[in-house]
């Protein structure tokens, strides 16, 4: 299967509040560098494109297609607000900016405009603090949303039927107007947003088997008929306030959300109840284009998902996506997924189930 990866994935690294503590965030440059070591020894081809040596009407249009989903003063802020930290002393050239306080609603009404303090724009343009911002974490997030558009192309120009992208950071958490959750721009969106510069009124499945309910994708597509979202996701878990069953979509769209939590401790017999669920709703939206949002911290080792999954399941679980939905162009983006050492073995497995099953260009 072809894999694309783009070396400035890699730069972003940064920290996070995890309890109490500020520590390295565990979303890391070493889980792409894992999963490359396991996929450099297999029979997959992996690709590895550059978007620093791209041309200017391939950034220009990145930039658009990103601007579909996400506001302009979010962007400049993604884009400036480590220099302007560091320009004013705040931050070393090595530290990171963490907001402090973040928009809250005891007054009668939410803002409309960022605020002037340069410490409250970091709570402005974000909702947790697992999304910090360093010098290279623009750099790195434009590289792993060109990642998402360039697998579109590929599905596109190549004929094939599934493509798979390495992107860091992840982007199911974030919506057009906050980062959180290691996520700074929503990979899934601008895949879409590419397929539809083609097909301007697709039907769009999304299925994402990340542990964590991916709240930004579910927000940017709440009132798009179009797109059918389904997420299984730890209950009661991280980001806490999204995720219910009864979140089902907006307007026309009423019945295109389908949320799937599970209960922590889960064994995969029980995922997989619910994954038929995600695919009858699936199946009956009849997309031509299919996005999967894989993350591995479904895995039983994992420090931050508490499901009884191991490596052999992703095999299952791929293979039960493929025979129920084959033939459907896929583009399958990395989320999350921490144990480092089992990421590229946990991949394996997966694309393993995934090409094992009908599907053929
Ligand atoms: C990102 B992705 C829980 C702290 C959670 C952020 C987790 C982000 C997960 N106590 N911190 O969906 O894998
Ligand atoms: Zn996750």
């Amino acid at each position: 299967m072809l894999i694309l990866h783009d070396p400035d994935t890699l730069s972003h690294e940064t920290i996070e509040l995890l309890g109490s503590k500020v520590i390295p965030a565990l979303e890391s440059p070493s889980r792409i560098l894992a999963i490359l070591e396991a996929v450099s020894k297999s029979q997959h081809e992996v690709k590895h494109i550059r978007l620093h040596d791209s041309s200017e009407a391939t950034f220009d249009s990145l930039i658009e297609l990103i601007g579909q989903t996400h506001d302009q003063g979010y962007l400049g802020h993604l884009k400036n607000v480590f220099k302007q930290w560091r320009d004013d002393g705040l931050v070393e050239e090595c530290e990171h900016v963490l907001p402090e306080c973040f928009v809250f609603t005891s007054t009668a009404r939410t803002p409309t405009q960022p605020p002037k303090d340069i410490y409250a724009r970091a709570g402005y343009y974000a909702f947790d603090m697992s999304s910090g911002i360093m010098n290279k974490t623009y750099v790195s997030t434009m590289a792993s949303a060109n990642l998402a558009v360039a697998a579109v192309r590929r599905l596109r120009d190549d004929q094939v039927n599934e493509v798979v992208a390495l992107c860091r950071p992840p982007g199911h958490h974030c919506n057009g107007h906050k980062a959180g959750g290691y996520c700074y721009v929503n990979n899934a969106a601008l895949s879409i947003s590419e397929w539809r510069r083609q097909s301007p009124n697709a039907r769009v499945g999304i299925l994402d088997v990340d542990f964590h309910h991916g709240n930004g994708t579910q927000d940017i597509f709440y009132s798009d008929p179009n797109v059918f979202y389904t997420s299984i996701h730890g209950a009661d878990e991280f980001p806490y306030y999204t995720g219910n069953e009864d979140e089902r979509g907006d307007g026309d769209a009423i019945g295109t959300n389908l949320n799937l939590p599970l209960e922590t401790g889960s064994s995969f017999d029980q995922y997989l109840q619910k994954l038929e669920s995600a695919l009858a709703g699936l199946l009956k939206h009849e997309p031509e284009f299919l996005l999967v949002s894989l993350g591995f911290d479904t895995f039983n080792l994992d420090p931050l998902g508490s499901f009884k999954i191991h490596t052999e399941d992703y095999e299952v679980l791929a293979r039960t996506v493929r025979t129920r939905l084959p033939n459907v162009q896929t583009v399958i983006l990395l989320e999350g997924g921490y144990v480092v050492e089992h990421l590229g073995s946990n991949l394996l497995s997966f694309l393993k189930g995934w090409e094992g099953s009908a599907s053929s260009p």
